[in-house]
């Protein structure tokens, strides 16, 4: 096992790593930015190194500063979190360079999946589906044709892009001309890379997601998936597991074709498959997250499995604890991602002091947070003040617990997205189960 491991990010994740390590045993270390000097996963750490200024460019990205503080502390592995470094190739090879093991996959699957064009045909090749499409486009009439044979409307998609970064959909040749040619210097100025790509866009489907995990030894195993379909330009809001739309036997073969796509990839690591699923229950590869997700305590209620810990045993060269048929996944379990924004004002972030904090607890009630009364969160970073789950037997009582539990969560000082909660968690359609991607074009609060 590992003699200490560095933390390279900061808030909830930093403090769900933290515990992780102290559970194995492992002393840690955080690195934090100015702004983040009062912040509790500085005090939970075993050791902690300021490693720059408030912005994250300074800190929490500054690839010498975080190298520096590991080899002054004797760190042997660095956990990047989720956001910050978690899906830079380049720094994952810097640790390889530094004897620091990145606890993560390797670089060349990191390279392989961040770019979206190679990452389709990768797939294709291994029979995972993914949509109608075409390769890097090099020629605009032959786009066109292509447009034809698929039916409009087509997306055009950056191939250094994703998670909705770089995307446009296009109704008609001239519209797709035109997107081709924006998408492009788009792409060539936000990601250095000029290539696109196009797929034929399904209108308003379902992101459901899988979480796989896979050791160095080739053993691959999935927990089942999440329904993240509830987001706000490109924001996750709501996230459950198991999907309502998702079916004993759909769940079978989006397992496996994640398994499949982790073997693709040589993967190794915790990750994430992303698919879109439409009205027919077909679904199609989107993109792979390299990482430990937002997310992933949900689907450590329902299948029982500990996924960070499991994920730090893994990187330290050891064989997955469990195989496909030890995983049983049982209830239901749902998370709210409670903000420091003001729903009222289109979800503007609302940094401050909180003054009064009071959580939720009780049977099936989980917060992971990073703050406490007094605690002043920063204008630097994101929003995120808590991740509120609930798990339950069954999705309406899951949902009914979760509506007990954002009502009892006093969070003042600063406003917070509990109200926009407390409203979806009543919402007929949020409750009939039977939403999609499109959900919040027509959300109205009643
Ligand atoms: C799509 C799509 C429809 N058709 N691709 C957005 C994020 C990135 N992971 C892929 N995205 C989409 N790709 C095809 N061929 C619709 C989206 C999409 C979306 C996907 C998941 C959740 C929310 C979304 C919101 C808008 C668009």
């Amino acid at each position: 096992m590992f003699k200490k491991v560095l933390i390279a990010n900061r808030g909830e994740v930093a403090i769900r790593i933290i515990r992780a390590c102290r559970e194995i045993g492992i002393p840690t270390v955080s690195v934090y930015s100015q702004a983040d000097a009062g912040s509790l996963h500085v005090s939970l750490a075993t050791e902690a190194y300021c490693i720059g200024g408030n912005e994250s460019s300074k800190s929490y990205l500054n690839i010498p500063a975080i190298i520096s503080a590991a080899l002054i502390s004797g760190a042997d592995a660095i956990h990047p979190g989720y956001g910050f470094m978690s899906e830079r190739a380049d720094f994952a090879e810097i640790c390889r360079e530094h004897n620091i093991t990145f606890i993560g996959p390797s670089p060349e699957s990191m390279q392989l999946m961040g770019d979206k064009a190679t990452a389709r045909k990768t797939m294709a090749a291994k029979n995972v589906p993914i949509t109608p499409g075409t390769g890097i486009i090099t020629d605009i009439e032959e786009a066109k044709k292509s447009a034809e044979k698929f039916g409009y409307p087509v997306i055009v998609k950056a191939t250094a892009g994703g998670g909705g970064k770089g995307m446009r959909v296009a109704n008609t040749p001239e519209e797709l001309e035109q997107n081709i040619n924006l998408c492009r210097q788009e792409a060539e100025k936000f990601f250095g890379n000029p290539d696109v790509y196009m797929e034929k866009y399904l209108v308003n489907p379902r992101h459901i997601e899988v979480q796989i995990i896979a050791d160095k030894f080739g053993n691959v195993v999935h927990l089942g998936e999440r329904d993240c379909s509830i987001q706000r330009r490109h924001q996750k809001l709501i996230e459950e597991a198991p999907s309502p739309a998702v079916d004993d036997e759909t769940r079978k073969k989006l397992g496996e074709a994640a398994v499949q796509a982790a073997k693709a990839a040589n993967y190794e690591g915790v990750g994430t498959i992303e698919f879109l699923l439409d009205k027919d229950k077909n679904f199609y590869f989107m993109e792979m997250n390299t990482r430990l997700q937002v997310e992933h305590g949900i689907t450590e209620m329902i299948s029982n499995v500990d996924i960070v810990r499991e994920q730090i045993n893994i990187a330290a060269g050891n064989k997955l604890s469990f195989t496909q048929d030890d995983i049983k996944l049982s209830g239901h379990a749902i998370e709210c991602r409670i903000n420091a924004e003001d729903p009222d004002r289109n979800f503007l972030p609302a940094p401050g002091e909180i003054n009064g904090y009071i959580t939720p607890g009780g049977f099936g009630v989980r917060v992971d947070s990073h703050v406490y009364s007094g605690y002043k969160i920063p204008p630097y970073y994101d929003s995120l003040i808590s991740k509120l789950m609930c798990w339950a037997p069954t999705r309406e009582e899951c949902r009914r617990r979760m509506y007990r539990a954002l009502k009892e969560y006093v969070i003042t000082g600063v406003k917070t997205t509990l109200p926009f909660y407390q409203d979806l968690i009543e919402n007929e359609v949020f409750i009939s189960g039977n939403f999609d991607t499109g959900f919040m074009n027509t959300y109205k609060k009643d």
